[in-house]
């Protein structure tokens, strides 16, 4: 475990309260646990030097483990309304995962290109740079899949499927829409990283942070549970960009440097 290698989602400034705003875009919800997607082969997974895609500048916003996650200090953005404005040949890229859970990872794209796939069906990660080692071990940091050409007008939504590899279709599915998730929280959080890619963090586990009895998990939020990129295009990130930015994720790059160092010093925590 190499905790120590992840400066975290950053920023001491601002906190993040776990509301993000969650109005509309009711068409977007997140797929069932039975859906058949689930049980798609996994799709052709290219590394990285295939793409040329670089994970390793992503990794410090990889959140330390079940340290309750702070604004990455990048623009945030609203997960339930991921809209394209533009067509994009969109790919998904792994960035890490801090997680013992086998998570399983889908998309859904409605209006102009109706689609849905899988993207990963075994998000378990172990050697260099993963931040656990939990069994497993699937995919290398920076793999990517292709979800195909999306069309302008097509609204981007993502589903995680919480250990689905071993719970199956009793597993519990989170997604986007805070509302419809099962416990009624906020399951993911999303940023455009330098105005060109879009960075997502999912929680895996059900329930407040520390909850117990019933489905709770005794849950951390520290949303680095499966954490990944899409690339949708500089020119859909600019536009996602655009509509009601928010003072308080004012980019802070003394923040940041600091925390870094701050939690670079961070000893091993608990696995969760
Ligand atoms: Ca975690
Ligand atoms: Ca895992
Ligand atoms: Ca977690």
């Amino acid at each position: 475990m190499n905790t120590k290698f992840f400066s975290g989602f950053l920023a001491a400034t601002a906190v993040v309260t776990g509301v993000v705003s969650q109005s509309s875009a009711a068409s977007a919800a997140a797929l069932s646990p039975s859906d058949t997607v689930w049980d798609s082969a996994q799709p052709t997974i290219l590394d990285k030097s295939q793409t040329g895609f670089d994970d390793a500048s992503y990794q410090k916003y990889v959140q330390a483990e079940s340290v309750e996650l702070p604004n990455s200090g990048q623009f945030k953005l609203d997960p339930t309304k991921l809209k394209l404005k533009y067509d994009y040949n969109v790919s998904a890229f792994f960035i890490n995962e801090g997680a013992g859970y086998r998570n399983q990872l889908a998309f859904t794209s409605k209006g102009a290109t109706n689609t849905k796939g899988l993207l990963f069906k075994d998000i378990s990660c172990e050697g260099a740079g993963c931040v656990g080692a939990w069994g497993g071990n699937a995919l290398k940091l920076g793999d990517s899949v292709k979800l195909g050409k999306i069309l302008a007008g097509s609204q981007l939504d993502f589903s995680l499927r919480a250990d689905g590899l071993n719970r199956g279709t009793g597993a519990n599915v989170f997604g986007t829409q805070t509302a419809v998730n099962e416990d009624g929280l906020q399951h993911i959080v999303a940023y455009a990283v330098n105005n060109r890619y879009l960075l997502l963090g999912f929680e895996d586990l059900f329930g407040d942070k520390n909850a117990s009895g019933g489905k709770n998990e005794n849950s951390d939020r520290d949303f680095n549970d499966t954490v990944f990129v899409v690339d949708v295009g500089e020119k859909n990130v600019r536009d996602l960009m655009k509509p009601v930015p928010e003072p308080s994720v004012a980019l802070s790059l003394l923040g940041l440097g600091a925390a870094s160092l701050m939690l670079r010093r961070r000893q091993n925590s608990t696995v969760k």
